[in-house]
């Protein structure tokens, strides 16, 4: 651990990782200065003052370069590119730049579980958090999932259980989680990487300074994560081979999932007795098991543990049953990939879909091809209602219907009675509402009030 007295440190960016390293930073007699590049609205200007509390100099509405000279290296808030002209101005004059994801490694002597992938990453850290905090480890979710990784420290963690973003992951150094996992890789974050080789790098700079003790699990279903090669231990998770035949992994078997470890396989439970649903959730689910069966965690704990996550808020999160139909919230759907993957969840019945927002203007070929085999009727609203009708249409699935807010779209969904309601959007949520957040809950708001209206009560 570093002895911070007097130490001066550069933090960029007064958001939630900023001010956990201004707080973690100051706490131990470091000299630290914050500079965010917003303007000094009232909102921004209270934050800042409650960081100059701590002792800490802070700058709104630019990068001074009396900021940028001041530390003896700079902590980045991970939004900020590598292209940005403040990180080139810290770099051209020979300072080191890190995320908080790597000032934490050096800090803690917590092991770390970092948890990387494009879709994924929350459900399966939080998953996974929630399964070792169960056994009584404290075993926090922190980093992109919302929880600053500096703020977790002091908790004296058993282990870090971490997401970690391609940004924060491009800033780190000596980075070395003892668990790194890595879920699946499609197109991103493109702009910020400068190309999807930058991208791909930086989650690769997961394993970069792992060692032989360590371990990296990795989806066997995906093209580029199965190719990974790593100096650690390879613990394999695979949705669709049958993997008992390995060293160690965690699989699918005829139903169940599945581990195999120090030469015993174990059956975990069967897969339609998780609660969270759909495909994508059983690969979600095998990496946390692939975690578990690491740490030693009891095959009983695993298999009773795994059963009670009830998954994330927003993520096919069930709300509500009002005369027979279920409502499901998958506000988090903002692209079309997602919704993909909430309508493929249900693979007995038919849905009612409730989509449409702010259009992220992709290709909507494939999501035409899935409303076909798996939707009964599309309910469509927001900006890009027009777009989605007409592709559609075109694609030969005509119960399509548009309605002008999501009260009209419930309703709807509920006099068709087709099937479970799901508010799978495919698109941002900016048009009508403040973000994914407020959409679900607005959404589950009109839910329980029809709930409460209803003669039946089932909720
Ligand atoms: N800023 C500057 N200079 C710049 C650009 C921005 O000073 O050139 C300032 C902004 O004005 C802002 C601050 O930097 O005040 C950064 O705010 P932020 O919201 O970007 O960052 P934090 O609040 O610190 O949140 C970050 C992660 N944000 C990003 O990666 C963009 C959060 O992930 C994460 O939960 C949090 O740290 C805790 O670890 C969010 C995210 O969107 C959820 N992540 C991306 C994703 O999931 O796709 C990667
Ligand atoms: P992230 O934190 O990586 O954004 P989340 O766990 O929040 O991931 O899930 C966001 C969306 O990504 C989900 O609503 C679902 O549509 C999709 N998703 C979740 N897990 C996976 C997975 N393993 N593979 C592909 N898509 C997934």
């Amino acid at each position: 651990m570093t002895d911070w007295k007097d130490k001066k440190v550069t933090i960029l960016g007064l958001g939630r990782s900023g001010i956990a390293a201004a707080q973690y930073l100051s706490a131990r007699g470091a000299k630290v200065f914050v500079s965010d590049s917003a303007a000094a609205d009232a909102d921004r200007q209270a934050q800042a003052a409650e960081v100059e509390k701590l002792g800490c100099k802070v700058e709104l509405g630019g990068h001074s370069d009396e900021a940028v000279e001041f530390g003896s290296f700079v902590l980045t808030s991970p939004g900020i590119a590598p292209h940005s002209a403040v990180i080139q101005k810290a770099r051209s004059l020979g300072k080191e730049v890190i995320s908080d994801v790597e000032l934490a490694w050096r800090e803690t002597k917590a092991p770390i579980i970092a948890i990387t992938g494009t879709n994924g990453k929350s459900t399966t850290c939080a998953l996974l958090s929630f399964m070792l905090e169960k056994t009584g480890r404290v075993a926090p979710a922190c980093g992109n999932i919302g929880v600053p990784i500096l703020s977790q420290l002091d908790r004296k963690p058993d282990y870090l259980v971490v997401e970690v973003s391609s940004y924060q992951l491009d800033y780190t150094t000596n980075f070395a989680p003892k668990i790194g996992v890595w879920l699946n890789f499609t197109p991103d974050h493109v702009d910020w990487h400068q190309g999807l080789e930058n991208y791909k790098r930086a989650k690769q700079k997961l394993f970069a300074n792992q060692q032989h003790s360590d371990y990296a699990v990795l989806s066997m279903d995906d093209p580029v994560v199965s190719q990974q090669i790593t100096r650690s231990e390879i613990f394999p998770f695979s949705s669709q081979m049958n993997l008992d035949n390995m060293v160690q992994a965690a699989y699918v078997s005829n139903g169940f999932l599945a581990y195999r470890i120090r030469a015993r396989n174990r059956i975990v439970c069967a897969v339609n007795e998780l609660q969270i649903l759909g495909q994508h959730n059983v690969e979600n689910a095998l990496a946390a098991i692939s975690c578990c069966a690491i740490l030693d965690v009891q095959p009983q704990e695993i298999e009773n543990y795994i059963k009670e996550f009830k998954g994330l808020e927003h993520r096919l999160e069930y709300v509500s049953t009002i005369d027979n139909v279920p409502y499901y919230n998958d506000s988090k759907a903002t692209n079309p990939e997602s919704a993909i993957k909430a309508i493929q969840s249900f693979p007995d019945k038919k849905i009612v879909l409730i989509a449409g927002g702010r259009d992220k203007s992709t290709s909507l070929d494939e999501f035409v091809d899935a409303v076909r085999n798996h939707v009964a009727a599309v309910i469509l609203l927001g900006e890009a209602k027009e777009r989605f009708e007409k592709a559609l249409r075109e694609g030969g699935f005509n119960d399509v219907h548009l309605v002008a807010n999501l009260e009209e779209a419930v309703d709807l969904g509920g006099k068709l009675k087709l099937g479970p309601v799901v508010l799978s959007p495919a698109c941002a949520s900016f048009d009508m509402f403040k973000d994914f957040e407020n959409r679900g809950r607005v959404f589950k708001d009109i839910v329980r009030t029809r709930l409460e209206m209803a003669p039946s009560v089932q909720g």
